[in-house]
């Protein structure tokens, strides 16, 4: 004989763990073969179940178009379009100002043609002149180099930027001041050793003023310029303004400097630019 008392259990189980499956009559037929309880409150839901299969594609939808996008970017040009018709003839132009006639036209003609020639004839006198020009220059330039060359070998001595001049006349310091300009050149200032030397050679035993002073201001010895002497040569124990009176400056026989009364007599030795 085949027990079938298990058969309540397994259809319990059955009904706890696949609720939808289990309809209401099989519940039913259930509770009469064995004594349900009242039933309890529903369980709480279930997990999801699988995904179903892919269903059939659907009709297009009835709702709204989507709005027109932005305008895309611009194309390409095309190709030129054919020639269009001609247009409506322009308004008449106003009259001309002055009709220049045929005779008028050719006298303008023959006054250029002229005013041409006279050009022409100004730019070769032009170009004449300064030809001439330029000859007459470098004949006066040579000539001022030889005249320079012989005012060198007699009365001077030249350096690579100045000309000594002396002729031997002694004066003042004013004097030989205004000596000096008359020939457009100032009184000989040594700035350096070598010029230094150049005018103690031209003057050779003879002691010239020299174009430096402390006039304005004692012991601040300065050139005519009036700027501050930058090369000294003073002997020992000089400038020493012996008998508060010397404002001026001369050159030993060894070609030391002593500051000197600007009221003596002295060689006039002038500079100018070589
Ligand atoms: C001085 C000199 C002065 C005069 C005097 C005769 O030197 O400083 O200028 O030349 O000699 C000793
Ligand atoms: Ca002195």
């Amino acid at each position: 004989m085949i027990d079938f008392s298990w058969f309540p259990l397994l259809l319990i189980i059955m009904a706890v763990y696949s609720e939808p499956i289990l309809s209401e009559t099989t519940e039913q037929t259930c509770c009469s073969v064995v004594s349900c309880g009242t039933p309890g409150a529903n369980g709480a839901p279930g997990k999801d179940g699988r995904d179903g299969l892919k269903g059939e594609k659907g009709e297009p939808g009835q709702g709204l178009r989507g709005i027109q996008g932005p305008p895309g970017k611009m194309g390409p040009p095309g190709h030129p379009g054919p020639q269009g018709f001609p247009g409506p003839a322009g308004m008449k132009g106003d009259t001309g100002d002055s009709s220049v006639s045929l005779n008028e036209l050719s006298t303008l003609e023959r006054k250029i043609q002229h005013l041409e020639r006279q050009l022409e004839s100004i730019n070769e006198s032009f170009l004449r002149l300064v030809t001439d020009s330029n000859k007459k220059i470098q004949t006066l330039q040579a000539q001022v180099d030889k005249y320079q060359n012989i005012l060198i070998f007699s009365l001077g001595k030249k350096t690579e930027e100045k000309l000594f001049l002396t002729n031997g006349e002694k004066a003042t310091f004013d004097r030989a001041k205004v000596l000096c300009e008359q020939l457009k050149a100032t009184i000989a200032t040594p700035k350096n050793a070598k010029e230094n030397k150049a005018i103690h050679d031209l003057a050779k035993d003879k002691s010239p003023f020299l174009g430096i002073t402390d006039k304005v201001q004692e012991g601040k010895f300065v050139y005519m310029t009036g700027e501050r002497v930058t090369y000294t040569n003073w002997r020992e124990n000089e400038p020493n303004n012996s008998g508060s009176g010397e404002d001026c400056v001369t050159l030993n026989d060894d070609g030391s400097w002593n500051d000197i009364s600007c009221t003596t007599s002295l060689l006039v030795v002038c500079e100018l630019p070589a």
